[in-house]
């Protein structure tokens, strides 16, 4: 008795232990890196696959090994790799083998997931690691404890992605705004699975890098940089090595306390912008003695971000954002991240004459920013906040105020260093309890959210003072909410929701809003979504819902309100694909249709129209 009762309480506390290891969003910053001190393995591949409809995993112990199996592609959704699964969302079991080299047996070696959507256990070689809710962000897990080197180890995850109004985003709300199949209070398809690559990966055990902060400046020719640097261990020093154009700087620095600051001024700088977006190489090394304990490489652009009254400036100048919203969406893959659509849909960006896009509604794969930087696209990067409201079940609004700010944290420590990201966005589309589509409003704004919001703001503030942030404004929402924000950004459908098969009348609507809006806030303005439902190759003599020449017309119609308007520094076509979303009466197929490109990335007339429009005025 007095025996099994040690086993059970020592069991037990090496289980809390095991969980409370799970690393702070800081502490998992650098993204998995390969070098003489650092090691890598890429775990894509076919994992095998169960599902757990009556929630008997855990009971039943299937993280010691899975039984009765299918096949399932990682990366990637679950919901259209079989023919059983579409919309189911409930407890499914993954599990990999995954050899670990001999020579790990002297680093730390850690598990790290991209996005698993929505709540993930971890488990190697039978013990749980920890929990991480949330889609589309990474966190990951120091495995050494519990990993056999020189042999496989079995790795088992369980994933649910149920729809709940206490998640974000919110599903299953009662009397939600939506009446659509699965219960998503948002409009695209809740992918399930693990839907980006499983890394294992090194760290060394005597002194690594943790976190690497990059700040950028300039003064006339000479560019600033601030590079501030964390570290794990004993070492005491090291230097940062940046080179680029000509240049090779070298600054050693001493650490105090775990952390060191090292300016670097630049001479000639060769500033990152939209035409030029170039990149140095920054290097941190960590030294014991003069052996490189660790090291760490990333590429950096040396730019500023800022605003005044009618516009965003990039290095001081002012930029005029040309772009989309858009999904991480696909055939089969679901959401999940596929390399080749990367490339394609930066190769449309550039062809159709785009500069920029937002992530809407989710932060994407951390490869869409490294393309970012490279090509000179801005970001706006947005949490999965999307369709947030603040009536009904006070629990229920606390939980997701706190899984926002959990997402802002995970987001900035993941992309704080990537030139391309200027603007943080805190939420899609909040809902009031009672909206009306117009432009008077609805119901006087619940104070909580604006306290709700202004903590969001403040946390992201408090985080980076050098990006702007915005929240981005429903159709007949609430001014106080978006009047939080640097940029008013605001998605609007007069002339398709409301004013249906009226492009003038709704383009009216527009010009009359978006003069109002600026006289209340004086800040520059957005508008952040603008599109109509066109079905690929529908035609009609004049332009009628639904077909290729209204998406044209349409699109014309807000671009010229917003030509002439000089605080209007960005309009974001919704969107940049069709997309898959929820089954409703206004979804035909289960599809959004108000890409400019199909969901196969073919243009629609009105990406031609665009094309000449944006590259012409380049
Ligand atoms: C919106 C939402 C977006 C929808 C879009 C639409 O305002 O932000 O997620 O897909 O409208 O097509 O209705």
């Amino acid at each position: 008795m007095i025996k099994s009762l040690f086993y059970s309480i020592t069991g037990w506390l090496f289980f809390c232990h095991l969980l409370m290891a799970q690393p702070h969003p800081k502490d998992i910053a650098l993204f998995p890196q390969e070098n003489p001190n650092r090691s890598i393995s890429d775990l894509s591949g076919i994992w095998e696959f169960k599902k757990d409809p009556e929630n008997i995993g855990i009971k039943n112990q299937w993280f010691n090994g899975l039984t009765e199996t299918r096949s399932i592609a990682v990366p990637g959704s679950w919901n259209e790799q079989f023919t059983d699964s579409r919309d189911y969302l409930d407890a499914v079991w993954y599990q990999t083998e995954a050899f670990v080299p001999e020579n790990w047996s002297d680093e730390e070696v850690w598990i790290r997931f991209g996005s698993v959507n929505y709540h993930a256990t971890v488990w190697v070689n039978g013990q749980q690691l920890g929990i991480h809710e949330g889609g589309h962000l990474p966190f990951a897990f120091d495995i050494s404890k519990v990993t056999k080197t020189g042999e496989k180890n079995t790795i088992v995850v369980r994933v649910e992605n149920k729809l709940k109004p206490s998640r974000v985003p919110t599903g299953d709300v009662p009397n939600g705004f939506f009446s659509n199949y699965p219960k998503s209070n948002f409009d695209f398809f809740p992918y399930a699975g693990i839907n980006r690559k499983v890394w294992l990966y090194t760290l060394p055990k005597k002194g690594k890098i943790s976190d690497i902060t990059v700040k950028t400046n300039f003064e006339k020719t000479t560019g600033k940089v601030t590079v501030a640097i964390e570290k794990v261990g004993a070492v005491k020093s090291g230097e940062v090595i940046l080179t680029g154009d000509k240049n090779s700087i070298t600054k050693s620095f001493k650490f105090s306390k775990g952390k060191a600051t090292v300016e670097i001024d630049v001479p000639q700088v060769n500033l990152w912008s939209i035409e030029n977006p170039f990149l140095y190489d920054l290097k941190v090394v960590i030294k014991d003695n003069d052996d490189p304990l660790d090291q760490y490489q990333l590429p950096i652009g040396i730019r500023t971000v800022a605003v005044n009254e009618k516009t965003i400036l990039l290095n001081g100048e002012p930029v005029f954002l040309k772009g989309f919203g858009k999904h991480e969406d696909f055939p089969i893959f679901g959401r999940g991240v596929a390399n080749p659509v990367i490339v394609k849909d930066y190769a449309l960006l550039k062809w159709i004459g785009a500069n920029s896009y937002r992530t809407s509604h989710y932060p994407y794969d951390e490869e869409y920013y490294r393309m970012a930087d490279r090509e000179g696209i801005l970001i706006i990067d947005e949490i999965p906040a999307v369709g947030l409201f603040f009536h009904g079940d006070k629990n229920d609004v606390a939980e997701r105020q706190r899984m926002c700010k959990q997402y802002l944290e995970e987001l900035y420590y993941r992309d704080k260093n990537h030139p391309s990201v200027i603007m943080w966005c805190v939420a899609n589309e909040p809902f009031p309890e009672k909206i009306n589509f117009s432009i008077e409003g609805g119901e006087p704004t619940d104070p909580d959210s604006i306290v709700a919001f202004q903590e969001l703001f403040d946390l992201i503030r408090s985080l980076d003072n050098t990006r702007l942030t915005t929240l981005v404004g429903v159709m007949g929402g609430p001014l106080e909410w978006i009047g939080l924000a640097d940029v008013v950004c605001i998605n609007r459908y007069w002339g398709w929701y409301a004013q249906s098969g009226e492009i003038a009348k709704g383009a009216a609507v527009l010009n009359q809003e978006i003069e109002g809006l600026y006289s209340a806030f004086k800040k520059p303005i957005i508008v952040s979504e603008f599109g109509v439902d066109t079905y690929p190759g529908m035609h009609a003599e004049q332009p009628e819902m639904f077909t290729e020449e209204y998406q044209k017309e349409f699109i014309k119609a807000y671009l010229d309100v917003a030509d002439s308007k000089e605080y209007v520094t960005g309009m974001h076509i919704w969107a940049f694909a069709d997309f898959k979303t929820t089954q409703g009466i206004v979804r035909f197929g289960g599809m959004n249709y108000k890409g400019v490109f199909t969901r196969d990335r073919k243009p629609k007339m009105a990406a031609h129209y665009l094309k000449e429009r944006w590259t012409k005025e380049e």
